[in-house]
């Protein structure tokens, strides 16, 4: 079955690199093409791609599939269903592909019992979002004691490293980001006192991990006063509930709240309004989060969110090029970072500089969200 597939792929690939000379069509992880060369050359990649979808279809046509095993994490978030509609919309029948998905509904044991079935099955291959980001040595062994090739997608696995590829976020950077770009806010509207609540993500995941690091560098350096830090699980409810529990205690003594998510802090959001506290851009408590899905994106045109930290769940077209690159025999990348821009409500800062997890000290834009942008949002 792969044996097949795998030779009409390479053939396939071989005209779309000639055609592309180097330059592919862009995915969720590179620039998209600036010149109009580069879009003859993806278009001529496009076309070749196509041809490769093309072979795909006979190929399945013929019951030459790829089986693949989805653990995926949940439902949580508007993020989440945007991930899961690009792996599934890139892991298709028509390319070839027999997915086989599984909703882990944020429970670890579920995500692990999940990966061991798809090993009974003899999956091809097997593709995890981790919910934490540790206990997977054990399991990530039987897969490769099994021959399956195993790809993580979005968040990290810490504790092992049996898997061919990963393809997320800097989830560190996007803390510092909004650390950084907090920093300049303040300073520019004159604010001398940074009096921070967090509402953190799934504790143990390394999205959470990473965003709570990179913006406690800036707590630290700067010596904002971190009032509290308590997990809204990515939810709305989980936002709404924390930032309830928040305004019993320190209504009035805070002047930011961090959600490390859109749906926590549309939550968050709905429990300040109800409590008559003001926020946003005309308000008394900033707020700022991450992942910057269209609903999000709309709160911050609608001046409700100053700044949102976006966090690309487009991994499925990732995915796919890596199984057709392991069934052509080819190498991959161990990692793969997704391009991911920051937005802002107010045109008063243009970029933020500051020294990435990587150690370099970079400047990046800020996108002024208008509805455009929230237009061609995920
Ligand atoms: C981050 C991702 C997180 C999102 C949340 O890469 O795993 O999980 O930030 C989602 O919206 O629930």
């Amino acid at each position: 079955m792969r044996k097949a597939l795998s030779i009409l792929l390479t053939a396939a690939m071989a005209t779309s690199m000639l055609a592309a000379c180097g330059s592919s069509t862009p995915t969720a992880t590179q620039a998209p093409a600036e010149t109009k060369a580069a879009e003859t050359q993806a278009t001529t990649a496009a076309e070749a791609v196509a041809e490769v979808t093309e072979a795909a279809k006979d190929a399945a046509a013929d019951g030459e599939t790829i089986t693949v095993g989805f653990a995926q994490v949940g439902h949580e978030s508007d993020w989440r269903t945007a991930s899961t509609n690009s792996v599934q919309s890139a892991l298709s029948k028509e390319n070839g592909i027999d997915l086989q998905f599984v909703d882990c509904d944020n429970d670890s044991a579920a995500q692990l019992e999940a990966v061991r079935n798809f090993i009974q099955q003899g999956v091809d291959y097997i593709v995890i979002d981790p919910i934490v980001s540790t206990g997977w040595d054990t399991v990530l062994t039987e897969a490769d004691d099994a021959g399956i090739p195993v790809i993580v997608i979005d968040r990290t696995i810490d504790d092992s490293d049996k898997y061919v590829s990963w393809v997320g976020s800097e989830f560190t950077n996007e803390g510092l980001a909004a650390g950084a770009w907090l920093k300049a806010y303040v300073a520019d509207k004159g604010i001398s006192e940074v009096n921070a609540l967090v509402i953190s993500g799934t504790t143990g995941s390394s999205a959470q991990i990473g965003r709570s690091d990179g913006f406690d560098k800036y707590v630290e350096a700067e010596k904002w006063n971190k009032i509290d830090e308590q997990t809204g699980d990515f939810t709305q409810e989980g936002g709404q509930k924390v930032m309830e529990s928040y305004l019993k205690s320190y209504n009035g003594q805070f002047n930011v709240v961090v959600c490390q998510n859109d749906n926590e802090a549309f939550g968050a959001i709905d429990a300040m309004k109800a409590a008559g506290v003001s926020y946003g851009v005309d308000g008394d408590v900033i707020v700022i989060s991450f992942d910057a899905c269209t609903a999000g994106l709309q709160k911050v045109l609608a001046g409700e969110i100053n700044a949102d930290f976006q966090c690309n769940p487009l991994q499925g077209p990732d995915c796919l090029n890596i199984i057709k690159k392991l069934e052509a025999g080819e190498t991959v990348d161990q990692k793969t970072f997704m391009a991911e821009p920051w937005y802002v409500a107010e045109d008063k800062l243009t970029d933020i500089t500051y020294t990435n997890n990587s150690g370099k000290e970079v400047t990046e834009p800020l996108v002024v969200v208008d509805q455009a942008v929230v237009d061609a949002a995920y």
